[in-house]
């Protein structure tokens, strides 16, 4: 016998004898009585010691080699379960699940129960989750900062077809990841007012005097790169009374006032907004932006100076990335830490804040730019109403120093809208206080040089950069689909898993491999028969492992068009009952995704979707051939059983508004074709795959935006010339899907011929026309494996090591 496996045979025991001791002192329950939670808690305990000792490692080699820090401040981290994939970036998670096995306890099973961390609304949270585990894999020194929500993003029950919000609660059973530094904790204030000073040599000084002050108290959860090589923190905060109770209050008899202090305090950090694009200027909301800003900084210049005797050099030894405007308030926050605690000068402090922070725009919707109310800013945070006032000064004399007067040139830099009530600009703010400023994939940085930030692009000319998002394949591919891993690490060997970003091209030439590819089709198989079994489960609908899955998941949102998805699927529906015997690419049309709960639009889709689907699913016409199912709840666990699951993956979003989508990628990387428009990073994917590969369809965002300038969305004429659009817009419009209330769609549909603003009609027969391509490739299964194939082959380069990488080089300057 080898030393191998005798090696191995010891780790499986230690692992055992550590997560029995675990389930002793730890839990406290004796192995006969342990339920499947207490499993799941020693389990966890004895992965996260293991964690710990490379923490402690990499942080002490941090701190010797002075390395540069990056801080990622994101108001989200939608991080999803940690328990495989900590074992699994470990090294661990056979030794775990065969340790495991010799206490009669099924791994699986135990992993079912831990609650996703759902600290986010969608694709800019799991950005951000990759993001720090691509950095933990690089080496790079990071922290990711953010709000340790009690209740993250609500859980989606569907009662009669509508969606219902329902509390999350993550935290009821304890989380076994985090750590408590009660010692970590930071005064944050709000409101009051600002008084000048003069200090000793008579220079003035500005003195906010809060109306209220909460603490903010660190919990720190690892974040472990693959193989273990390093490991970062993810330091959320949580929001505290100054004091627990008001005693004296309490004493008087007043029990409700006494903790009416603590309740406004710890609001703060109750519970995440579920909205994926600004709503009306919520007071809440900027408290949450600024709390956390204010605790995130003050806790940095603590760590700088700790190691430094100067924070002049700050921008040298710190990189700030901004996650959209959500943390902008840090540019003012920055400069008052500067200015008012450390009494830096003005410029000096404006210098280092621009050279230490960097912007990352992940829209250009013009409703979800964030703006707030000059009245509600001076009210919260008088100070800083000030220094964005004096910014501004500064930028506006700058320009006319330059000879700028065009009035409508410094109407759109200005810090400040003044035709919509007095308002802060939070995008400018962010695009002025940063010397980085990038879009998440070509065509948005491109769009933001030409439209949003056009005026504030030509002063800045090089602040602008793209910087192409990208996906972890450890969670996304290893952990989400293990038969797939093992034949790619079959093929091109264990290298393929280190570095896929250059091994994964070499799996091109299997592509013309017929036993490959039937492998790879068997795998799909595989995946398909474990989701069809979900179906059956969650919604007792079945539907056949061997029919095309075709598959659109993401938040419901007007521009992603799942309305355009919707009303093919109705064309389909008619014209299978028009003419059963043709030969038809048997289909499930899966969808899945939360609306905000106050985006009534998105709301009546998900009600739409659930109705059509009632009535083709109980059809005996289209049996066999066409099935409907919207699974409630999607998150980041069903995503991981979708994904792998997918023939076809639906990225139909109105060119020019999908900033990137990431979705695309996970498709693309388990071999789904992708149906989809030229927009955000499916541009990319072309580029990559190949448009043979993929089926492209639709109005280009040059073409989109002409018809925006004219006013016209086309849709009376696109419903004029096409006779399928009209026959389905008429069934719904109709009640054919809803005769339980005949008129529910009325307005939905009426709305179209006017204001078709994401121009569903416009596109629809382009999308008809794409999805008959699907098919007849569908039924040549020897091309369609083939290109399935390449597309797995070809998405090296969507790995968020690469995206990391870039950022890394060219806005952090933290590649050693
Ligand atoms: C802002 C203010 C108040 C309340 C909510 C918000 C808010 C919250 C979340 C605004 C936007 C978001 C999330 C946006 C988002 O997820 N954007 C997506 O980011 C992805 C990562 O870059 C891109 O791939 C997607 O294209 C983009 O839509």
């Amino acid at each position: 016998m080898s030393q191998e496996p005798l090696a191995r045979d010891a780790q499986v025991a230690a692992f055992r004898t550590a997560v029995l001791e675990k389930l002793t002192y730890a839990v406290g329950k004796d192995p006969e009585h342990a339920f499947d939670h207490d499993w799941f808690e020693a389990i966890a305990l004895a992965a996260r010691d293991h964690m710990v000792d490379h923490w402690m490692d990499h942080t002490r080699q941090i701190y010797r080699k002075s390395q540069k820090r990056v801080y990622y401040l994101s108001l989200e981290f939608l991080i999803g379960r940690l328990l495989y994939d900590s074992l699994s970036n470990l090294g661990l998670l056979d030794i775990a699940r065969e340790a495991m096995t010799g206490l009669d306890v099924d791994l699986e099973r135990i992993r079912l129960l831990e609650p996703d961390a759902a600290l986010g609304n969608g694709g800019l949270g799991r950005l951000a989750a990759c993001f720090m585990e691509s950095m933990s894999t690089l080496g790079i020194a990071a922290h990711g900062y953010g709000i340790r929500y009690e209740h993250g993003l609500f859980r989606q029950a569907v009662v009669d077809g509508w969606q219902q919000e329902q509390t999350e609660n993550w935290l009821d059973f304890g989380n076994p990841w985090e750590f408590e530094r009660a010692e970590v904790i930071y005064p944050i204030s709000f409101g009051g007012s600002v008084e000048t000073r003069h200090d000793e040599s008579g220079q003035p000084r500005q003195v906010w005097w809060p109306a209220e002050t909460v603490r903010a108290v660190a919990y720190d959860t690892p974040v472990v790169g693959w193989r273990g090589a390093s490991v970062n923190t993810l330091r959320l905060w949580r929001a505290r009374a100054l004091e627990e109770l008001h005693l004296e209050r309490f004493n008087a008899g007043d029990h409700l006032g006494a903790v009416a202090e603590v309740a406004r305090a710890e609001s703060i950090s109750r519970v995440l907004y579920p909205a994926d694009s600004t709503e009306a200027g919520q007071e809440l909301r900027l408290r949450q932006e600024y709390f956390f800003v204010s605790a995130s900084l003050q806790d940095l210049l603590r760590r700088h100076l700790n190691m430094n005797p100067t924070l002049l050099n700050l921008h040298e030894k710190a990189a700030i990335q901004l996650n959209d405007t959500h943390p902008s308030i840090a540019v003012a926050e920055l400069m008052r830490l500067l200015v008012d605690q450390h009494e830096l000068p003005w410029d000096t402090a404006w210098q280092l804040t621009v050279d230490t922070l960097a912007y990352t725009n992940h829209t250009l919707l013009p409703e979800a730019l964030e703006t707030w109310s000059v009245g509600l800013m001076e009210r919260m945070l008088p100070r800083h109403m000030q220094i964005i006032y004096l910014i501004n000064a500064f930028h506006i004399d700058a320009l006319r120093a330059k000879g700028i007067h065009d009035f409508d040139v410094l109407r759109a830099v200005s810090l400040i809208e003044e035709d919509n009530g007095r308002r802060v600009r939070m995008g400018n703010l962010a695009f002025l206080g940063s010397h980085s400023v990038n879009g998440v994939s070509g065509l948005h940085t491109k769009l933001m040089r030409s439209t949003v930030f056009a005026e504030l692009h030509k002063l800045y000319p090089e602040r602008i950069n793209n910087k192409t998002n990208g996906i972890t394949f450890r969670r996304w591919l290893y952990q989400a689909n293990p038969p797939l891993t093992r034949m790619l690490v079959e093929a091109l060997g264990p290298e393929v898993l280190d570095d896929p970003e250059k091994h994964l091209r070499r799996l091109e030439p299997f592509a013309d491999k017929p036993a490959f590819r039937k492998a790879f089709a068997q795998q799909r198989l595989h995946s398909k028969k474990a989701l069809a079994n979900l179906i059956q489960e969650r919604l007792g609908i079945t539907v056949d492992p061997e029919a095309m899955f075709d598959v659109q998941v993401k938040r419901i949102h007007e521009y992603k068009r799942q309305l355009l998805n919707l009303l093919h699927t109705v064309a389909l529906y008619q014209a299978i009952r028009a003419e059963p015997g043709t030969h038809w690419a048997p289909r499930v049309k899966i969808f899945a995704g939360k609306a905000a709960a106050s985006y009534h639009q998105a709301k009546l889709i998900i009600k739409l979707a659930n109705d059509i689907a009632r009535v083709v699913n109980n059809d005996p016409t289209v049996r066999g051939l066409l099935k409907v199912v919207f699974l409630p709840n999607y998150n980041v666990s069903l995503a991981e059983s979708i994904i792998p699951a997918a023939d076809l993956s639906e990225q139909i979003s109105t060119a020019g508004y999908e900033a990137s989508g990431t979705s695309n990628m996970k498709f693309g990387l388990h071999g789904a074709l992708t149906i989809g428009t030229l927009d955000g990073a499916n541009v990319e994917m072309c580029e990559q795959v190949g448009a043979e590969h993929m089926f492209i369809f639709g109005l280009t965002s040059q073409q989109v935006e002409a018809r925006k300038r004219s006013g016209d969305f086309g849709a009376s004429s696109a419903i004029g010339a096409s006779y399928r659009l009209n026959d389905v817009l008429q069934a719904i419009r109709g009640g054919v899907f809803s005769p339980d209330d005949p008129a529910r769609y009325v307005g939905l549909i009426d709305s179209l011929v006017p204001y078709d603003r994401f121009l569903v009609c416009a596109d629809f027969d382009a999308y008809w026309e794409a999805q008959r391509r699907v098919e007849e490739l569908w039924h040549d299964p020897q091309q369609w494996w083939r290109s399935a194939v390449l597309n797995t082959a070809r998405m090296g380069w969507f790995s968020s090591d690469r995206t990391i990488r870039e950022y890394a080089g060219e806005i952090w300057n933290a590649l050693e």
